[in-house]
């Protein structure tokens, strides 16, 4: 029961003027892109969805192209990206973004249209629509996030998973002599007359979040050349299915991934077609 002595008399909260001084001194290095909603996501804590939805979303904030921009959601973990993404955006059937996407970047050819999908959603039921998307050479950008695994469904094996290693489908390694081995999506589509721009990155690094949002920026920029598909692989994480630790899954991706997922461009465009840039 609260007494007479519990209540804060009614002042003015007076601040000293050293404190307002310092205040000013602050200056601003980060601030969450206006174009990402205010809301808080549904991953598990060390996901790289979330960072990725970020990543994207600071690349349309600072080409001002929000009103411009519209996204194709996935069937997998990220199958709420419309909720964290403030811009239009479409959710497709699982594996049918590629298809979606180019019915929208056919009848609206002004706009940036990218897909974001998982390597399930991609290279599994996907792989079909995708290839003749960009064997098509559609104007679009596909963000393809491989975490070598079906995370939304509890970790079976997918078609990225590594040699060997332990999925709920794969309990003692994949075996590539039965399963085959995982597939090389950016390696596969650059080999696509229709592919402009390929390349994978990966964001479990301070060094690796910028090369991802570079690779990002040029992905959205090339869709006002109308030359072609671009494809920004980017190798993620799913520490609840991997089992690990999102420390350890940082760490997995250093020591495993990247032997069978190196990094890096893969098809970069020629100098005269960036000659408008
Ligand atoms: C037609 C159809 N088949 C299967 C499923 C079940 N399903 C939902 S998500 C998913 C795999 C998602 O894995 P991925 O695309 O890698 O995304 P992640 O969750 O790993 O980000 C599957 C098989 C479905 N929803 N619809
Ligand atoms: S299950 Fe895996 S992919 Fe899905 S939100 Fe959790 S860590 Fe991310
Ligand atoms: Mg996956």
């Amino acid at each position: 029961m609260p007494t007479d002595q519990h209540v804060l008399p009614e002042t003015d909260l007076i601040i000293p003027a050293c404190h307002k001084e310092e205040e000013e001194e602050y200056e601003v290095v980060y601030h969450k892109p206006a174009t990402l909603v205010d809301a808080n996501m549904h991953y598990c804590p060390g996901c790289a969805h979330s960072l990725v939805h970020k990543l994207i979303m600071e690349v349309v904030e600072e080409l001002n192209i929000q009103d411009k921009t519209v996204g194709v959601a996935p069937v997998g973990c990220s199958v709420f990206a419309y909720d964290y993404m403030d811009i239009d955006m479409q959710e497709a059937a699982h594996g049918r973004a590629c298809a979606v996407a180019t019915g929208i970047k056919r009848l609206m050819p002004d706009k940036y249209v990218f897909t974001y999908q998982g390597d399930g959603d991609l290279a599994a039921i996907g792989i079909a629509e995708t290839l003749h998307a960009i064997n098509r050479g559609e104007n679009i950008l596909i963000v393809f996030m491989n975490n070598a695994v079906y995370g939304m469904t509890s970790g079976q094996m997918a078609p990225t998973t590594l040699a060997g290693m332990h999925t709920t489908t794969s309990p003692d390694g994949r075996d590539v002599s039965f399963y085959g081995a995982p597939i090389k999506v950016a390696e596969l589509m650059a080999n696509l007359p229709g592919s402009f721009y390929v390349t994978r990155q990966a964001v479990n690094s301070a060094n690796a979040v910028r090369k991802t949002r570079k690779a990002l920026m040029n992905a959205f920029k090339y869709q006002q050349l109308h030359k072609g598909t671009c494809l920004v692989e980017i190798i993620g994480n799913c520490p609840s299915n991997w089992k690990m630790t999102p420390v350890e899954a940082v760490k997995f991706i250093d020591e495993e991934m990247v032997k069978t997922f190196p990094l890096g461009d893969i098809k970069v465009p020629n100098t005269e077609d960036l000659k408008i840039f």
